[in-house]
């Protein structure tokens, strides 16, 4: 009976929240009181002053403690002001590293929490040793003042204390600073004032027991020369943040990092959503970018402040220090915070991934295109849209299944009336080259026949509830627990989960997706994990919400290592994220809807994550709640095909949608989107590479190519795929025209087309059906492969064709990474990176230092079977190809790329040089 009312009580829920996001069930600032709190201060509001400042370990180290008190001082006379301890570590590029805690040795009431993990163990190779302190004093104060890097220092102001970045030499122009503003706040933990002091919160039917009471921490960081600050995922919002307070802002929430299950989230809100990164850069005209990085995972609110903010008039600051003050409250952990000094958007992301980790390198299947629906029926349904496909010639790489394949909703099982032979139907659809995903979650059901319960229960491998008991939460299996994934050991028994002998019905083929990981809980507060459950090590729910997913990620994806003998790369998709998760795969941005308005802020969302590290990222493609109309899904598919991450996807109340239902002319456009990005994906791979050594994300906003251009800082409808193509999405039904602004000097060349179009100037656009637009900028050389077959994997040995787009002084560059596709051999100089150049009526294909020769363990006996030359004058009559010296046909014509007509361009046909090869191809 009791079972019986629980079940009917949580379909009650479910039903209630399947209909629409309900706002009422998440917490604004105003019920959140360490927010409310927080947001309340006045400037100037922090009586702390830095006393003791000296250099000890290469760090400068100080404490903060109130001004005119000392440690006898009390508040409210029962608990001792203790000082903070700060610490200030310089590293190489550019990176300042503030860390504020309570001080060990005055033994607080509980060590707070500090995210382990997220560091890439070589950052911290690359600490300077600090050795001298410089000791300033001016009508503002003292301040003692270390070396950062050639060109700026790292500087503390004792009182008021503030610490802060700025240019060295004369004019010592500030970069970024925390405390400017007065707001700090650290709120230490201690014994109840009194007796019946009140520390549970709660919210809706939930109530917070809070054991350790208030712990948060708050301060404002403002960023110099800057005209706007971006980062801070996940919202679903514009590029550029957009003032959450300040003149003429009414009512606005803060920026909120929680990681929350959130259903039909609107899109143009800054609610929180599934993944957190606490990130933000901003950037500028006068100087470029910085940035800003807290590393914490306990929920965090962020304001940032419209000009006027505080009553200071905006016409006081000096033109040339335009500044963007924010205001960053945590509701636990410590400070650990992270100054980027730039001055290029570029050698901000490198700076911040320096410190997170690069994004890993994706098998190259996981580039193409992925088919997922909620749910693929049975075998039978997996079999039939695998053939419809081929039917159809739509290359396609990886079919997906959602929960409804297991027994139960219990993960690593097979519903055996649907699935009755999982590995043969993954086997089939590998003899292909293709692959199968299944969805793995962190809910377990509570069932005494389930191994992996079984197993998780008698160890002791759950999270705890506030009592102790193992957390039970209601989510797709019913009563369900979770696996404390913060603990080592508990991920690396996870990770054994994977292995084909233990997951029975998978083959190596197989890969794997990691939903509901925030976590979500459907019973829970925020349908989420209570705070005051308990991990690993005492560590509350609360100090570590926003890093559990990315735990989660991270076992699951060593798991697929492990599975492999260490030789295959992963594939994990993950919906919760956190600083690092590039690191262990790809994320989407969940459950958006199949309006106008959610394709827009796909662009933002993805853009967002890339500049905060996440490079492998997209939205799912047709939107997931609701029916596209087919306008819609078709452009979807036309801008989806330049996303990183490259998925279609539904609910499983939407009427199928796979690409040959919509009649013949629309299968036919979704085919050429499809097409499109199959014949893209060497340039795609190239740039993922290019993520994985340098941070630099795949999809760009245009201001990361074109810093100085401010037309372009605001602008989130266009973007750049690399920094040789610009795509411009189209948001709008039936549209017939765009403006696209084509930023630089230099002209683009419409991809389709050949056309060029002059650089630095909106042109109005007329819309065609067949594609959005897209650019090829002037200078660039992109690597395609232009044959169509099933899947990617089969297109291996295909020829190339570059597609060289000539600037005004007739010369361009560009790049080819290839590997093998799947190991980790890249990592031991197993592939071919070359450098196309062409200048002076000559293209050369050089090596960008690769191990050559023997050493290098991987070959590949593709050639380049086409070079197609626009903007060139003026025309030549043959081609010499070196050292082979000889000739090959050269011939004038429209470009036709997918049946598109375009201008007359030159073809280089069949110079068939070898990729791995050093040759020279000259016109005459
Ligand atoms: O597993 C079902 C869905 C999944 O299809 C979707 O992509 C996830 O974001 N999942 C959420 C749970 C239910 C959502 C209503």
């Amino acid at each position: 009976m009791a079972n019986f009312l629980s079940t009917f009580l949580f379909f009650l829920l479910f039903i209630n929240c399947a209909f629409s996001w309900k706002k009422d069930e998440f917490r604004n600032c105003n019920q959140t009181p360490f927010c409310k709190r927080a947001r309340s201060r006045k400037p100037g509001a922090c009586s702390l002053v830095a006393i003791d400042v000296s250099i000890s370990n290469g760090d400068l180290v100080a404490k903060l403690i109130p001004k005119e008190k000392n440690q006898e001082n009390t508040e409210n006379g029962e608990n001792p002001i203790k000082p903070l301890v700060l610490t200030i570590s310089a590293y190489q590029d550019g990176i300042l590293r503030l860390k504020i805690d309570e001080d060990q040795n005055l033994s607080p009431r509980k060590k707070r929490f500090e995210v382990p993990d997220v560091i890439v163990p070589d950052f911290v190779n690359k600490k300077l040793w600090l050795q001298r302190l410089k000791e300033e004093e001016n009508e503002e104060g003292i301040f003692s003042v270390v070396y950062l890097s050639d060109g700026y220092e790292g500087v503390i102001r004792r009182d008021p204390f503030e610490v802060f970045v700025r240019e060295s030499g004369q004019n010592g122009k500030k970069v970024l600073s925390l405390n400017s503003n007065g707001l700090f706040d650290f709120e230490q933990l201690r014994d109840k004032k009194e007796e019946n002091e009140e520390w549970e919160e709660r919210f809706r039917s939930h109530t917070d027991t809070r054991p350790y009471g208030p712990q948060s921490i708050s301060f404002d960081v403002s960023f110099y020369d800057a005209d706007f600050v971006y980062g801070i995922p996940e919202h679903a919002t514009s590029l550029a943040l957009k003032p959450t307070r300040g003149p003429g802002v009414e009512d606005s929430e803060p920026y909120r990092l929680f990681n929350l299950d959130v259903f039909e989230y609107i899109h143009d809100s800054p609610f929180g959503l599934y993944g957190s990164i606490p990130f933000m850069i901003s950037h500028g005209k006068s100087r470029g970018s910085s940035g800003f990085f807290w590393l914490n995972a306990a929920e965090m609110q962020i304001d940032v402040m419209g000009p006027g903010w505080n009553n200071e008039s905006v016409l006081m600051l000096p033109s040339d220090q335009k500044r963007v003050d924010t205001l960053w409250m945590s509701e636990a952990g410590v400070v650990d915070a992270f100054f980027f000094i730039g001055p290029g958007p570029k050698d901000v992301v490198r700076q911040y991934t320096s410190v997170t980790g690069k994004s890993a390198l994706p098998q190259l299947f996981a580039t193409a295109y992925h088919q997922c629906r909620w749910n693929y029926r049975d075998e039978e349904d997996v079999y039939n849209v695998d053939s419809k496909f081929d039917e159809h010639d739509i290359p396609y790489d990886v079919l997906w299944l959602d929960i409804e394949h297991t027994d139960g909703k219990k993960y690593f099982t097979w519903d055996r009336m649907l699935f009755p032979n999982p590995e043969e139907m993954q086997n089939k659809l590998a003899a292909k080259g293709r692959r199968m995903v299944t969805i793995v979650d962190p809910h377990i059901k509570r069932d005494e026949s389930y191994y992996i319960h079984k197993e998780a229960s008698e160890k002791g491998y759950y999270v705890k509830d506030a009592t102790g008991k193992d957390f039970d939460g209601w989510c797709w299996p019913g009563s369900s627990s979770y696996l404390d994934m913060v603990n080592p050991e508990i991920r690396s028994w996870w990770a054994e989960k994977f292995s084909c002998k233990n997951y029975v019905g998978s083959t190596p083929s197989l890969y794997i997706w990691n939903d509901m990981n925030e976590p979500s809980v459907f019973n829970g507060p925020e349908v989420t994990m209570p705070r005051d459950a308990l991990h690993y090590g005492d560590v509350e729910h609360r100090e570590l919400h926003n890093a559990y997913g990315y735990y989660f990620h991270m076992a699951t994806a060593d798991g697929l290592v492990k599975r492999g003998d260490g030789k295959d790369r992963p594939f994990v998709l993950s919906r919760a994220f956190f600083p690092g998760s590039q690191r262990y795969g790809a994320v989407w941005t969940g459950d958006n809807s199949a309006e106008w308005d959610h394709l827009r802020v796909s662009v933002p969302m993805i853009l967002t994550l890339g500049l905060t590290g996440i490079s492998f990222s997209g939205a799912d493609v047709g939107g997931f709640f609701g029916n596209p109309d087919t306008e819609l899904l078709v452009r979807w598919y036309q801008l989806g095909a330049y996303y990183p991450f490259f998925r279609a996807h539904a609910h499983h109340d939407t009427k199928r949608r796979e690409p040959w239902l919509f009649g013949e002319r629309n299968t036919e456009l979704m085919k050429e989107a499809i097409h499109v990005r199959y014949m893209l994906l060497p340039y795609f791979y190239t740039l993922f590479r290019e993520a994985n050594a340098s941070g630099i994300p795949v999809a760009r906003p245009l201001w990361m190519e074109f810093p100085a251009d401010e037309k372009t800082f605001s602008n989130d409808e266009a973007f750049m795929v690399g920094n040789n193509l610009l795509v411009q999405g189209i948001f709008t039904e039936r549209a017939k025209h765009v403006s696209v602004y084509l930023p630089g000097e230099q002209p683009w060349y419409d991809m389709k087309t050949g056309t060029a179009y002059e650089g630095g100037a909106t042109h109005k656009l007329t819309v065609l059906e067949d594609s959005i637009p897209a650019f090829q900028r002037a200078g660039t050389i992109i690597p395609r492969k232009d044959r169509f077959r099933r899947s990617s994997t089969q297109m291996e040995n295909d020829p190339y064709t570059l597609v060289i787009a000539l600037n005004s002084s007739m010369a361009a560059e560009g790049e080819l990474y290839v590997d093998d596709g799947k190991s980790f051999e890249f990592q031991q100089g197993a592939f071919i990176h070359r450098r196309f150049t062409f200048s002076n009526g000559k293209l050369t294909s050089s090596n960008m230092g690769t191990a050559t020769g023997a050493n290098n363990k991987f070959a590949s006996e593709c050639i380049v079977e086409r070079i197609i030359l626009l903007g060139l004058s003026p025309a030549p009559k043959n081609a010499l190809v070196e050292p082979v010296n000889q000739k090959v046909d050269i011939e004038w014509g429209p470009l036709l790329l997918r049946g598109g007509k375009g201008k007359s361009v030159l073809t280089i046909r069949k110079p068939n040089v070898r990729i791995a090869d050093d040759w020279t191809i000259k016109l005459l």
